[in-house]
């Protein structure tokens, strides 16, 4: 499978072409994407591209059924914990909250979720703003933050404390945090966002994050007044193999 890999790498970044970002989407736990993931997103960031490895993680019981799953979704994230940068990790399993509901709306969810995570991720470099964060200076934060995770939420505009905890609990994505993290913190309104809004989900994140050390911030306003605000967060310096625990399965196997 891993040779088989090697040659689907080679076809796949000549298609990928000049792109400066790249999000690679795989289901972990079965022979190709598990192999091909952490390959692609060290070739593409070997040519300076910002490659956003997007992992699904099995279902429990595909694990239990299947121990085969485990070390191939385990051996993949290893190499990605390892290689550092984004890693957005989406367990099947948390979707089992949305049990009750229809599975076709639950993926169509999921998906625009994660069409979300791409857009503002997108929109926060490509297009200038006041204080601006582009593509370099995303690159320079992640090269200096570890593991790091990408992180969405929308409030209205006078709840900036709830903006940020809703982007660091109510999330689709597996991550933990450290002692030691750092975080990226773009808020985007309208033209009615103030300086002191701005300024509370700023210190509303430092609280939420320990003080940390290192803290980068950009804004952007739209022409026309807007009553939401939207948070795009690059959150790094994640406790390292923290993703993995979203692997235990549900009845621990005897140690
Ligand atoms: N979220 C999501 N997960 C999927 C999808 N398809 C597969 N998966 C998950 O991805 C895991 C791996 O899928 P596989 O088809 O076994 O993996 P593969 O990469 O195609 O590898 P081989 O089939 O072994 O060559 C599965 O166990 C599922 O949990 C999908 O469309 N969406
Ligand atoms: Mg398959």
């Amino acid at each position: 499978m891993r040779a088989g890999a090697e040659e689907a790498r080679e076809e796949l970044v000549r298609r990928i072409g000049s792109s400066e970002i790249v999000f690679l989407l795989a289901g972990l736990g079965g022979g190709t994407g598990s192999a091909l993931l952490p390959l692609l997103t060290r070739d593409l960031r070997a040519r300076g591209t910002l490659a956003v490895p997007v992992a699904f993680l099995p279902f429990h019981i595909e694990l239990e059924s299947n121990p085969d799953r485990r070390s191939n979704a385990l051996g993949a994230l290893s190499e990605l914990e390892e290689m550092g940068g984004l890693l957005l990790a989406l367990s099947n399993e948390k979707l089992r909250r949305f049990e009750s509901l229809p599975m076709a709306r639950v993926l169509q969810a999921r998906n625009a979720y994660l069409h979300g995570l791409v857009e503002s991720l997108v929109d926060m470099v490509e297009h200038p703003s006041q204080l601006n964060v582009d593509l370099a200076s995303l690159k320079s934060h992640l090269a200096q933050s570890g593991v790091s995770t990408l992180l969405l939420s929308e409030e209205h505009i006078s709840e900036p404390e709830r903006l940020v905890h809703t982007a660091l609990t109510d999330t689709l994505l597996d991550f933990e945090l450290s002692e030691n993290p750092s975080a990226l913190v773009h808020v985007d309104g309208g033209s009615n966002l103030t300086l002191g809004t701005v300024d509370r989900v700023w210190r509303a994140m430092r609280r939420r994050l320990g003080e940390p050390r290192r803290m980068l911030v950009g804004t952007r306003t739209h022409p026309e007044p807007r009553h939401v605000v939207r948070l795009t967060a690059v959150v790094g310096g994640l406790r390292p193999r923290s993703v993995r625990d979203a692997l235990v399965p549900l009845r621990a196997p005897p140690a």
